[in-house]
């Protein structure tokens, strides 16, 4: 996601979080407000072309080797590259370092980061799918200007779902999407599906928890992202009727990332106490 969508999933975990994780947190995290995640949630991104960080540019996604539309699919072995990791094996390393009582709290934080972080992007059904480096091969139109597909899953239907971000701090407008999604889980079109998305949560086995996402997110490339697969697609203006049927997948799949990241902050910090 871009930032905004990261903003959005750290804003809707903090609504979730239980009193003593927030705690935890927002101590681990030196932020004592209510933006003590959503204040983190892009930092991953920030330090992907530094030169310290530069061994994490491959922890943000997982290139399925499918063949969408034919078939969707993604498996750990096949699809995560075994030198330079991947979205699923970042998300066990820094849950472990999370719990990892023998690390200094500085190491501790960074993991909480990439750990907020990474749910979100498993949660982007083009960062589970290796066609065209996840859609960033494949140039489009969206309300007449040029993007790559990737651009439009990660932030331009998200932004014109919202009625726009504009140029002001993501901040304001990310908290508003949140407390709205936030009800729909509470109360609204989610409520009753609350309970199957934690089915998988699992903090004794992290790999099959974010598999468990991440082929729930991939199945979206066949269905959405690439009905007629990746040629159908080039050059096409996306911002009318295929905007329509992939603003729900996006809603959903930003609501499923806030409300699962609030739950492994808290199945993490319980295990702490
Ligand atoms: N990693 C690391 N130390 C660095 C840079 C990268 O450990 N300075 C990465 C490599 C592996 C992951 O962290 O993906 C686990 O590393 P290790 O086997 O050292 O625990
Ligand atoms: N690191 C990591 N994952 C690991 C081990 C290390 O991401 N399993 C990263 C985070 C640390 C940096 O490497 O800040 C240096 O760690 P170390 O001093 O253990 O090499
Ligand atoms: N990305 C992805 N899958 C890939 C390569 C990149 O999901 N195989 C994502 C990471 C960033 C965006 O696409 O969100 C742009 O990546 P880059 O800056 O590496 O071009
Ligand atoms: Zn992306
Ligand atoms: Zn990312």
């Amino acid at each position: 996601w871009g930032g905004f969508g990261h903003i959005s999933v750290a804003y809707i975990a903090s609504n979730f979080a239980s009193p003593s994780t927030t705690t935890y947190l927002q101590t681990l995290l030196r932020n004592d407000t209510g933006d003590y995640l959503a204040g983190v949630a892009t930092w991953a991104d920030s330090i992907r072309y530094t030169k310290w960080g530069r061994f994490t540019s491959d922890f943000h996604f997982i290139d399925a080797k499918d063949d969408p539309p034919r078939y969707c699919g993604v498996d750990f072995d096949r699809d995560c590259k075994k030198d330079r990791g991947c979205v699923v094996s970042a998300l066990h390393n820094y849950t472990t370092r999370m719990l990892d009582a023998d690390l200094p709290a500085y190491e501790r934080a960074i993991a909480a980061k990439f750990v907020v972080h990474f749910i979100g992007d498993i949660h982007q059904p083009l960062h589970t799918e290796n066609v065209e480096r996840g859609g960033n091969g494949i140039p489009v139109l969206f309300d007449g200007k040029h993007f790559n597909l990737h651009h439009v899953w990660d932030t331009s239907i998200v932004e014109k779902l919202v009625g726009g971000v504009g140029r002001r701090s993501p901040y304001e407008a990310a908290k508003r999407w949140a407390d709205e999604l936030t009800k729909e889980i509470n109360d609204g079109k989610y409520a009753s599906d609350t309970i199957d998305w934690l089915r998988s949560a699992n903090l004794s086995d992290p790999i099959s928890t974010a598999m468990a996402w991440a082929t729930e997110g991939n199945a979206y490339v066949c269905t959405t992202v690439l009905p007629e697969g990746p040629h159908a697609i080039r050059g096409q203006e996306l911002g009318s009727k295929y905007y329509e049927a992939a603003a729900p997948v996006i809603e959903v799949q930003v609501a499923r990332a806030g409300y699962r990241l609030a739950a492994w902050l808290d199945l993490i910090v319980t295990r702490l106490e």
